[in-house]
Protein backbone atom coordinates (compact mmCIF):
# COMPACT_ATOMS: atom_id res chain seq x y z
CA UNK A 1 0.00 0.00 0.00
CA UNK A 2 1.50 3.29 -1.21
CA UNK A 3 0.09 6.80 0.57
CA UNK A 4 1.51 10.28 0.39
CA UNK A 5 1.07 12.88 2.75
CA UNK A 6 0.93 16.00 0.85
CA UNK A 7 -0.15 19.80 0.48
CA UNK A 8 -1.03 20.82 -2.65
CA UNK A 9 2.36 22.90 -4.84
CA UNK A 10 4.21 21.89 -1.97
CA UNK A 11 7.65 19.33 -2.80
CA UNK A 12 5.38 16.52 -2.67
CA UNK A 13 4.25 17.62 -5.61
CA UNK A 14 7.48 15.96 -6.99
CA UNK A 15 6.33 12.52 -5.78
CA UNK A 16 2.93 13.12 -6.61
CA UNK A 17 3.83 13.59 -10.45
CA UNK A 18 6.16 10.66 -10.24
CA UNK A 19 3.22 8.29 -9.06
CA UNK A 20 1.22 9.29 -11.75
CA UNK A 21 3.58 8.57 -14.48
CA UNK A 22 4.20 5.41 -12.77
CA UNK A 23 0.56 4.39 -12.60
CA UNK A 24 0.27 2.36 -9.62
CA UNK A 25 -2.40 3.21 -7.55
CA UNK A 26 -2.31 5.11 -4.12
CA UNK A 27 -3.84 7.41 -1.58
CA UNK A 28 -3.51 10.94 -1.39
CA UNK A 29 -3.57 12.32 2.55
CA UNK A 30 -3.85 16.03 2.62
CA UNK A 31 -1.59 17.59 5.70
CA UNK A 32 -4.06 20.62 6.72
CA UNK A 33 -1.08 23.48 6.82
CA UNK A 34 -4.40 25.97 7.74
CA UNK A 35 -4.38 23.97 10.80
CA UNK A 36 -0.38 23.76 11.19
CA UNK A 37 -1.47 19.95 10.98
CA UNK A 38 2.19 18.80 9.57
CA UNK A 39 3.18 20.01 13.69
CA UNK A 40 0.61 17.88 14.71
CA UNK A 41 1.87 14.94 17.05
CA UNK A 42 0.49 12.57 14.52
CA UNK A 43 2.29 13.73 11.65
CA UNK A 44 5.58 14.54 13.82
CA UNK A 45 5.63 10.85 14.22
CA UNK A 46 5.67 10.31 10.49
CA UNK A 47 8.27 12.85 10.22
CA UNK A 48 9.56 14.35 13.40
CA UNK A 49 11.24 17.60 10.82
CA UNK A 50 6.77 18.63 11.03
CA UNK A 51 7.56 18.59 7.15
CA UNK A 52 5.89 17.76 4.09
CA UNK A 53 5.74 15.16 2.42
CA UNK A 54 5.59 11.86 4.20
CA UNK A 55 5.71 8.51 1.51
CA UNK A 56 4.04 5.48 3.09
CA UNK A 57 5.06 2.06 1.72
CA UNK A 58 3.45 -0.95 3.67
CA UNK A 59 5.56 -0.54 6.75
CA UNK A 60 7.96 2.17 5.03
CA UNK A 61 7.28 5.27 6.66
CA UNK A 62 9.96 8.10 4.08
CA UNK A 63 10.68 11.67 4.78
CA UNK A 64 12.91 13.49 2.62
CA UNK A 65 11.67 14.55 -1.26
CA UNK A 66 14.66 13.27 -3.13
CA UNK A 67 14.71 9.93 -0.69
CA UNK A 68 10.91 9.41 -1.45
CA UNK A 69 12.08 10.10 -5.52
CA UNK A 70 15.20 8.13 -5.31
CA UNK A 71 12.63 4.90 -3.71
CA UNK A 72 9.77 5.26 -5.93
CA UNK A 73 12.24 5.58 -9.11
CA UNK A 74 13.96 2.06 -8.22
CA UNK A 75 10.69 0.23 -6.95
CA UNK A 76 9.38 0.67 -10.34
CA UNK A 77 11.45 0.73 -12.91
CA UNK A 78 9.68 0.08 -15.63
CA UNK A 79 8.58 3.57 -15.51
CA UNK A 80 11.74 4.57 -16.57
CA UNK A 81 12.14 7.44 -14.31
CA UNK A 82 15.89 6.45 -13.86
CA UNK A 83 19.01 5.35 -15.76
CA UNK A 84 20.37 1.64 -14.49
CA UNK A 85 22.35 1.83 -11.90
CA UNK A 86 25.72 1.69 -12.12
CA UNK A 87 25.96 3.88 -15.62
CA UNK A 88 27.48 7.27 -16.32
CA UNK A 89 23.77 8.19 -16.76
CA UNK A 90 22.64 6.37 -13.94
CA UNK A 91 25.87 8.78 -11.83
CA UNK A 92 24.82 12.39 -13.76
CA UNK A 93 20.76 11.42 -12.14
CA UNK A 94 22.60 11.86 -8.89
CA UNK A 95 24.52 14.31 -9.66
CA UNK A 96 20.96 15.92 -10.70
CA UNK A 97 18.91 14.92 -7.71
CA UNK A 98 21.31 15.54 -5.04
CA UNK A 99 22.23 18.91 -6.11
CA UNK A 100 18.56 20.07 -7.05
CA UNK A 101 17.74 19.31 -3.32
CA UNK A 102 20.71 20.39 -1.82
CA UNK A 103 20.82 24.19 -3.15
CA UNK A 104 18.08 25.61 -4.72
CA UNK A 105 15.30 23.12 -2.82
CA UNK A 106 17.10 23.94 0.50
CA UNK A 107 17.88 27.67 -0.94
CA UNK A 108 14.42 28.30 -1.19
CA UNK A 109 13.66 27.90 2.45
CA UNK A 110 15.15 30.56 3.24
CA UNK A 111 13.25 32.37 0.80
CA UNK A 112 9.66 30.90 1.53
CA UNK A 113 10.81 30.80 5.22
CA UNK A 114 13.37 34.18 5.91
CA UNK A 115 12.05 34.59 9.39
CA UNK A 116 13.69 31.00 10.08
CA UNK A 117 17.36 32.18 9.14
CA UNK A 118 17.28 35.47 11.50
CA UNK A 119 17.16 36.22 15.11
CA UNK A 120 15.93 39.77 14.61
CA UNK A 121 12.37 39.53 12.95
CA UNK A 122 13.49 42.90 11.04
CA UNK A 123 16.27 41.26 9.02
CA UNK A 124 13.86 38.86 7.61
CA UNK A 125 13.08 40.71 4.23
CA UNK A 126 17.39 41.42 3.86
CA UNK A 127 17.76 37.51 4.16
CA UNK A 128 14.77 36.80 1.43
CA UNK A 129 17.12 39.14 -0.87
CA UNK A 130 20.06 37.40 -0.39
CA UNK A 131 18.30 34.03 -0.85
CA UNK A 132 16.87 35.82 -4.22
CA UNK A 133 20.10 36.15 -5.54
CA UNK A 134 21.40 33.18 -4.81
CA UNK A 135 18.57 31.36 -6.61
CA UNK A 136 18.86 33.43 -9.17
CA UNK A 137 22.63 32.50 -9.85
CA UNK A 138 21.74 28.95 -9.14
CA UNK A 139 19.39 28.50 -11.71
CA UNK A 140 22.05 30.46 -14.48
CA UNK A 141 24.12 27.74 -13.75
CA UNK A 142 21.44 25.07 -14.38
CA UNK A 143 20.15 26.76 -17.47
CA UNK A 144 23.70 26.98 -18.59
CA UNK A 145 24.70 23.41 -18.23
CA UNK A 146 21.33 22.28 -19.59
CA UNK A 147 22.09 24.47 -22.52
CA UNK A 148 19.80 23.31 -25.60
CA UNK A 149 19.14 19.45 -24.29
CA UNK A 150 15.18 18.67 -24.06
CA UNK A 151 16.08 17.82 -20.58
CA UNK A 152 18.69 17.13 -17.91
CA UNK A 153 20.03 14.00 -18.74
CA UNK A 154 19.78 14.92 -22.33
CA UNK A 155 17.62 13.05 -24.47
CA UNK A 156 16.04 11.18 -21.39
CA UNK A 157 13.60 12.33 -19.64
CA UNK A 158 13.64 11.56 -15.84
CA UNK A 159 12.19 12.10 -12.40
CA UNK A 160 15.46 14.92 -12.32
CA UNK A 161 13.38 17.13 -14.61
CA UNK A 162 10.47 16.77 -12.59
CA UNK A 163 12.33 17.42 -9.48
CA UNK A 164 13.27 20.65 -11.60
CA UNK A 165 10.03 21.62 -12.69
CA UNK A 166 9.10 22.19 -9.15
CA UNK A 167 11.38 24.17 -8.42
CA UNK A 168 11.25 25.99 -11.46
CA UNK A 169 7.29 26.55 -10.45
CA UNK A 170 7.98 27.48 -6.84
CA UNK A 171 10.15 30.97 -8.07
CA UNK A 172 6.86 32.09 -10.17
CA UNK A 173 6.42 34.81 -7.91
CA UNK A 174 10.14 36.01 -7.89
CA UNK A 175 10.58 39.28 -9.72
CA UNK A 176 13.26 37.22 -12.32
CA UNK A 177 11.28 33.98 -12.32
CA UNK A 178 13.66 31.02 -13.54
CA UNK A 179 11.04 30.75 -16.72
CA UNK A 180 12.63 33.51 -17.87
CA UNK A 181 15.66 31.45 -18.66
CA UNK A 182 14.13 30.24 -22.44
CA UNK A 183 15.74 26.72 -21.70
CA UNK A 184 14.38 26.16 -18.72
CA UNK A 185 11.03 28.08 -19.79
CA UNK A 186 10.95 25.39 -22.50
CA UNK A 187 11.97 22.60 -19.98
CA UNK A 188 8.69 23.11 -18.07
CA UNK A 189 6.69 23.36 -21.19
CA UNK A 190 7.67 20.28 -21.66
CA UNK A 191 6.61 18.61 -18.83
CA UNK A 192 3.80 20.34 -18.25
CA UNK A 193 2.08 19.01 -21.17
CA UNK A 194 2.79 15.48 -19.53
CA UNK A 195 -0.89 13.88 -19.22
CA UNK A 196 0.46 12.40 -15.67
CA UNK A 197 1.76 15.72 -14.33
CA UNK A 198 -1.50 17.71 -15.63
CA UNK A 199 -3.77 14.68 -13.80
CA UNK A 200 -1.28 15.74 -10.68
CA UNK A 201 -2.14 19.22 -10.76
CA UNK A 202 -6.03 18.99 -11.47
CA UNK A 203 -6.29 16.51 -8.12
CA UNK A 204 -4.45 18.88 -5.94
CA UNK A 205 -6.41 21.64 -7.61
CA UNK A 206 -3.25 23.91 -9.02
CA UNK A 207 -4.73 26.42 -11.41
CA UNK A 208 -2.57 28.51 -14.01
CA UNK A 209 -0.07 30.05 -14.04
CA UNK A 210 1.38 26.78 -13.69
CA UNK A 211 5.40 28.26 -13.47
N1 LIG B 1 14.07 18.64 3.01
C1 LIG B 1 12.64 18.47 3.15
C2 LIG B 1 11.98 19.83 3.10
C3 LIG B 1 10.49 19.72 3.06
C4 LIG B 1 9.82 21.08 3.25
O1 LIG B 1 10.46 22.11 3.51
N2 LIG B 1 8.48 21.07 3.09
C5 LIG B 1 7.71 22.27 3.26
C6 LIG B 1 6.66 22.40 2.17
S1 LIG B 1 7.39 22.52 0.55
C7 LIG B 1 6.97 22.23 4.58
O2 LIG B 1 6.67 21.16 5.10
N3 LIG B 1 6.65 23.42 5.11
C8 LIG B 1 5.85 23.57 6.29
C9 LIG B 1 6.67 23.76 7.53
O3 LIG B 1 7.92 23.83 7.46
O4 LIG B 1 6.04 23.86 8.60
C10 LIG B 1 12.14 17.57 2.03
O5 LIG B 1 12.62 17.70 0.92
O6 LIG B 1 11.25 16.73 2.28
Amino acid sequence: MLALYYYPGNASLLPHMMLREIGVPFEMRLVDRGSNAQKSPEYLKLNPNGRIPVLIDDDLVLFETAAIALHLADKFPQAGLSPAVGTKERAEFYKWMVHLTNTPQAEYRAWFYPHEHVSDEAAAPAAKQAAERRLYRMFDVISEQLGDRAWLLGDRFSAADLFLFMLIRWGRGMPRPPRMLSNLDALAERVIARPAVQEAFRVEGIQAPFF
